[in-house]
């Protein structure tokens, strides 16, 4: 059993489709994604705005709070909660060049309104953590947009977000790349630095996800720990990712398995989830899963977890302290890899 409580979003069992191929999966309708969820151990669901209510484009305001009400009603069914909600500023004809920092004001505005409407649902859902993953703020052509007046203009955005609803927080998922070429906010840095420039600061925190510390060539685990010493660290997205390429999201410690451990130590020794916060899987199966398995890539992502707090309790800070105290950090390197590789 993990010390963890774990979630997972309705789009980390999806269809297979790539850049390059089509969808491999037939789709797996929410509710019945949502009851494997509770049954594979699951505590929660992540949400994007049009997850929980697809059609909100076309839906008045009392429409979308009445549709995210009975998406409650189907969670308390499986006993399980909302994480978090996520507006999808990436995938309307309206936030081609990015929601906070488009250059088009029609959009920016697009932008607004579904950020306060994700706000009224995540309310409606019973949960109060906005996730900005800010997929398209940024630029593919670097000098399509004036970098200070659009960090500023993000900076304004969340405002606006934290006027709106006082008891909401905003986690920012940072990334450094892709879909565009360079991202405002690629690391936890830049997020408690914007963060430390809004009107409240202790409702902006950060997730973080593990193959987005890795895609700006950082560790994950240090990623961790710099938003957890400024309290800030409030969800995770654990996954993997070989190196720096396409975005993979991979099983929790299939590409480094001490780079993993690295994370649940952090978390373990750090007792997140204390206030609350939860362990989100990123992950996608592979294209070439077959659809009778497909919930198995968070199932192993799990067994991954729980098998790396084992080591964690195992950890032997004392002597640890020795090699410290030795400065022979070969001897505690080589206790590390003999930890992870003894059974
Ligand atoms: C992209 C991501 C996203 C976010 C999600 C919630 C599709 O690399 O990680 O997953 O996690 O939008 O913020
Ligand atoms: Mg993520």
């Amino acid at each position: 059993m993990s010390r963890f409580k774990f979630t997972a979003g309705p789009w980390n069992v999806h269809e297979g489709a790539d850049a390059f191929g089509p969808a491999v999966r037939p789709t797996i309708p929410f509710e019945e994604k949502v009851k494997k969820f509770a049954e594979i151990g699951l505590s929660g669901v992540q949400f994007h705005d049009d997850d929980a209510v697809p059609d909100m484009n076309n839906m008045t305001e009392k429409q979308i709070i009445d549709y995210a009400k009975d998406v409650k009603a189907t969670l308390d069914k499986y006993n399980l909660v909302a994480e978090f909600v996520a507006p999808r500023l990436w995938m309307d004809p309206h936030t081609t060049d990015g929601g906070y920092t488009t250059n088009s004001k029609e959009d920016y505005e697009f932008a607004m309104w579904r950020s306060f409407r994700s706000i009224d649902i995540a309310r409606a859902l019973g949960c109060n953590k906005i996730v900005l993953w800010l997929a398209r703020e940024g630029t593919l052509c670097a000098e399509s947009k004036q970098p200070v007046e659009k960090i500023k203009k993000l900076i304004s955005s969340i405002n606006a977000m934290l006027e709106y609803d006082k008891d909401i927080k905003i986690l920012i998922e940072p990334k450094p790349n892709e879909p565009i070429d360079r991202s405002y906010c690629g690391t936890i840095g830049h997020v408690m630095a914007v963060s430390s420039a809004t009107i409240d600061p202790s409702r902006v925190g950060a997730v973080l996800e593990s193959a987005h510390a890795i895609l700006a060539g950082l560790d994950p685990a240090y990623e961790m720990a710099f938003a957890l010493s400024f309290g800030k660290l409030w969800s995770v997205h654990l996954n993997d990712q070989n190196s720096i390429r396409y975005d993979q999201d991979k099983t929790f410690g299939a590409e480094n398995l001490r780079q993993a451990f690295n994370q649940i130590k952090v978390l373990c020794d750090n007792d997140y989830g204390k206030n609350g916060e939860m362990v989100g899987l990123d992950v996608k199966a592979m294209r070439t899963q077959k659809v009778e398995d497909c919930y198995r890539h968070l199932q192993n992502s799990i067994k991954v977890v729980e098998m790396l707090e084992e080591k964690v309790k195992k950890f032997d800070n004392a002597f640890r302290d020795k090699c410290i105290a030795e400065r022979n950090y070969e001897k505690l390197e080589m206790y590390v890899l003999e930890l992870l590789m003894k059974g």
